[in-house]
């Protein structure tokens, strides 16, 4: 954990791994204390590495007890520690096996990362490098070994032990312990190890695969969780048959185990045969769960599911590789949930996720490629770039080369590189094979950094009843990365008359008609598109279903009103929408700056008017259309980020479209309130979204009774919380008593209590920082719970932006004590909770000035952790 000389990864130095490891036999002795672990190693030298290349078995904080070579003891001089933890064997023999014990002490583990404890139990966390700290072991995904694994607990504390693949055995120990052995089939690397064991219950299911395989399904929580987790084993079945529909991939194991624990570092595990998920995405009931946490689940499992081909049968060669796995697993599950509910919804909700998080990634100090060049600490970089960018990168290709290639690249992509550790070349070139089209240029979306900009101007002649299209791209540069090269752009895109309708879209030289949706590739700088027999001058609708992951820029507002009503494409209804709003309320953000009144701009309240009076035929697209712009997409597109501005300007916004349209808002509110009993499905879900958005235009107007009676009468969690939060903003008696009343109902579901947290952190009030401290020093405030301290800290940093950009710069204060205060517990969760600071560039320089304080304060805590190092300075330079 020393910060003395943190070591740069180079993508370029890649070097195959000196030793391979075919067989690994391990065995477990748990105590909570004192952890023995035996590791049997059948090594041999690579081939394809240099033959005087040392054997170094990485290691973390492990204390050995002893080592063999093929029986025999080895003598200290033959093996030697060194200050990294390694273990290094001097003249190596070219084949043999190793046997080393140590002991680590699963208790004390606080990182969260290698084995560790959590309420009794014991889990574990391996991706990216935890393996190393629980035996000795080349940790690096290109050695892919088969694993035995022998685990020996108390069978009173432990009655559950659990490991990869399929169950070998179990038995009775000495004393009072049992044992129990899994055979894991499938070679792979060491990321995806696992073991739990504890005192665990099961909820047990089965799925036949269509090939005849019959899988046990089971979920283990901890007693009393039982009953909800029916949505995550409905979620998993659902999810098993979609992969084998879509893509023909089949289960390969004869159980599939899903484990869940409240200490969790991120969202779940895809490790083989026994996924390891945070209670977050397993559990759920309709009185503790929100909309958004069904739909969280739904997709979570589906996610670690489809990982068992894209990640664990193919898995990368190095960490550079990561988005080879996530990027294409992304992809994968948010094409299942657009299966399973409205496509256009899930595109959307997509888009905003991915201009929330990855756009000012994308655009600040830790900017870096789907495919890094470089990193500390690969903690680090599982960003948005690498996930939801790596996604539309994914999807780009899906696009260039249709469905029907696409799936046969799939095929072609698993046949060829199935139990082996690839690169994201590898994938390019199946792709490229099954279609036949050149996607070499493609490459260049994995290895720029940034958000490419987009613009057109268009011309139209009447006479010759042409039209022509020019697109033009650029992208900034990003550090490291001065000069940009254009990318392929594909550009869906369609043609509209003055009535709305579809214009034909036939390019100049080409013979067969055109209409509907086409997809232009842009692949140049600059590059021209001549539309002939164009009847009427038309209005460009470009970029449908976010055809590219880019800003597309300058689109008049006549041309946005026109889409945003007449557009075939739901995306570009909804996109036009929120482009028009951003632009009314980032001039009333400018006007607000000087002074000035900052005005109001009827057509928002028609378009509320007209979305609302068409909102029967889709609510959970009405919703999405409803909602404003949020805070941080209007920040990211002004040169310097005025958050106190853009809070007041949107919450006045709201104000006054719930005062302009109140009448409709309420009737709406009224005709959606729910009657019969609690569904989960998309209509369901809508009509709850809706309804929801317009109490909080009614709330904004003041009508704050009404959130509180929905608060009082609320039979689901998704009403309740909506209420809450609207409530939490109000400086009234109905806040506190709201908030105490939540708190004594749900203090004893940790789930829960991170949403009471959560709506504080990110409350409207003007004792905001007083509010958090006083949180913070809660008695169920726990820092070592990565979900109470995301809940808490998080939600602050990252959803309430008017405050942690307080002018006085104790919003910031309060992260950097914060992240000090963590990084010795769990590095890896502070380097995360720091990100926001690093957004001090767009900020004013005052606040800029108070920003970098704090990173340097934070850059100054002696022992400082590699990861939270890395995004302090890097945020610096
Ligand atoms: N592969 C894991 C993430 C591991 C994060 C390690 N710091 C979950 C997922 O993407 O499915
Ligand atoms: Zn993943």
């Amino acid at each position: 954990m020393k910060t003395d000389t943190p070591v740069t990864i180079r993508r370029g130095d890649y070097a195959p791994p000196a030793y391979l490891v075919d067989e690994v036999a391990l065995e477990f002795r748990l105590d909570p204390a004192a952890t023995l672990v035996r590791a049997r190693l059948a090594l041999r030298r690579n081939p394809a590495a240099a033959p005087d290349a040392p054997l170094r078995l990485d290691g973390e904080g492990l204390q050995l007890v002893e080592a063999r070579l093929d029986g025999a003891v080895l003598p200290p001089d033959r093996c030697r520690i060194g200050e990294d933890g390694a273990l290094t064997l001097l003249d190596p023999p070219a084949a043999g096996v190793l046997e080393t014990l140590v002991r680590i002490a699963p208790e004390s583990n606080t990182a969260l990362s290698g084995l560790y404890t959590s309420g009794g139990n014991y889990y574990t966390q391996c991706e990216a490098e935890g393996f190393r700290r629980i035996t000795f072991f080349p940790d690096r995904p290109d050695v892919m070994s088969r694993y035995e694994v022998t685990i020996t607990a108390d069978r009173t504390l432990c009655p559950v032990l659990l490991s990869n693949g399929n169950p070998a055995g179990s038995g009775l120990g000495d004393g009072n312990t049992h044992w129990a052995r899994w055979v894991d089939p499938h070679p792979k690397p060491s990321y995806l190890f696992a073991l739990v064991a504890g005192d665990l219950v099961n909820v047990a299911d089965r799925f036949t695969t269509r090939s005849g395989r019959e899988v046990a399904l089971n979920i283990w929580v901890r007693r009393g969780d039982e009953d909800r987790c029916g949505h995550a084993m409905d979620s998993l079945k659902r999810s098993m048959a979609w992969d084998e529909q879509v893509f023909g991939l089949e289960y390969d194991l004869d159980v599939f185990n899903i484990a869940a624990v409240s200490d969790f570092n991120m969202g779940a595990m895809e490790n083989k045969g026994l996924n390891v998920f945070n209670t977050k995405y397993v559990l759920a009931s309709p009185e503790s769960a929100t909309d958004g946490d069904w739909q969280g689940i739904e997709t979570v499992v589906a996610h670690e599911y489809f990982h068992n081909w894209t990640g664990n049968r193919v898995t990368c060669r190095d960490w550079f590789q990561l988005s080879l796995k996530e990027g294409l697993t992304v992809f994968r599950d948010q094409e299942f949930s657009a299966d399973m509910g409205s496509r256009a919804v899930k595109r959307i909700r997509d888009v905003r996720g991915l201009r929330a998080a990855q756009f000012p990634e994308d655009a600040g100090p830790m900017a870096h490629p789907v495919r890094p060049d470089s990193y500390i600490e690969i903690d680090n970089f599982y960003t948005p770039t690498v996930y939801q960018k790596g996604a539309e990168v994914v999807r780009l290709i899906h696009t260039r080369i249709g469905p029907a290639a696409f799936r046969r690249g799939m095929d072609l992509y698993i046949a060829r590189n199935d139990n082996q550790a690839v690169t994201i070349e590898d994938f390019v070139a199946a792709m490229q094979e099954a279609s036949g089209i050149d996607l070499s240029a493609f490459m260049g979306w994995y290895d720029q950094a940034g958000t490419p900009e987009l613009a057109a101007e268009d011309r139209y002649d009447p006479e010759a009843r042409r039209y022509t299209l020019t697109l033009r791209q650029s992208t900034p540069p990003t550090p490291g990365q001065p000069a940009k090269r254009p990318l392929p752009i594909p550009v869906a895109m369609g043609l509209l008359g003055p009535d709305g309708a579809a214009l034909p879209t036939r390019l100049a030289g080409e013979n067969a008609a055109q209409s509907g949706t086409r997809t232009l590739l842009l692949e140049a700088a600059e590059q021209s598109f001549t539309f002939e027999d164009v009847p009427a001058p038309p209005v460009p609708s470009l970029l449908r279903s976010f055809s590219a992951p880019v800003r597309l820029q300058g689109v008049p507002r006549e041309q946005l009103r026109f889409l945003a009503v007449h557009d075939s494409d739901p995306f570009v209804r909804w996109e036009s929408g929120q482009q028009y709003a951003a632009s009314v309320m980032l001039e009333m953000v400018a006007a607000a700056q000087r002074g000035e009144a900052p005005g109001f701009d009827p057509a928002l309240a028609e378009a509320v008017a007209n979305t609302l009076a068409a909102a029967e035929a889709d609510p959970a697209f009405a919703a999405e259309a409803l909602s404003l712009p949020g805070e941080g997409f209007l920040a990211d597109q002004m040169a310097v980020a005025d958050p106190v501005a853009i809070h007041r300007v949107r919450q006045g916004l709201r104000a006054e479209i719930g005062r302009r349209c109140g009448p409709a808002l309420r009737a709406a509110y009224g005709s959606l309130a729910e009657t019969g009993p609690y569904r989960i499905d998309g209509r369901s879900i809508g009509r709850r979204a809706l309804r929801n958005a317009c109490l909080g235009y009614l709330v904004a107007a003041g009508d704050a009774a009404l959130a509180k009676a929905q608060f009082d009468a609320a039979t689901n969690m998704t009403d309740s919380l909506a209420a809450l939060s609207l409530l939490a903003d109000a400086a009234t008696p109905a806040r506190e008593e709201a908030l105490a009343a939540f708190h004594a109902r749900w203090r004893g579901d940790a789930l829960v209590l991170d949403k009471w947290f959560s709506i504080q952190a990110m409350a409207d009030r003007p004792d905001a920082i007083e509010a958090m401290r006083q949180l913070y020093a809660h008695p169920d405030f726990d820092l070592r719970n990565p979900n109470r301290a995301r809940a808490l800290i998080g939600a602050f940093a990252a959803g309430n932006p008017a405050h942690f950009h307080a002018e006085s710069g104790e919003g910031y204060r309060f992260l950097a004590d914060a992240v000090i205060a963590l990084d010795p517990i769990n590095g890896s969760i502070a380097a995360r909770l720091i990100g926001p600071l690093g957004q001090w560039r767009r900020q004013a320089p005052s606040r800029g000035a108070l920003m970098r304080r704090e990173l340097q304060r934070v850059l100054d805590t002696p022992n400082l952790s590699k990861g939270t190092f890395e995004k302090a300075s890097k945020a610096l330079l």
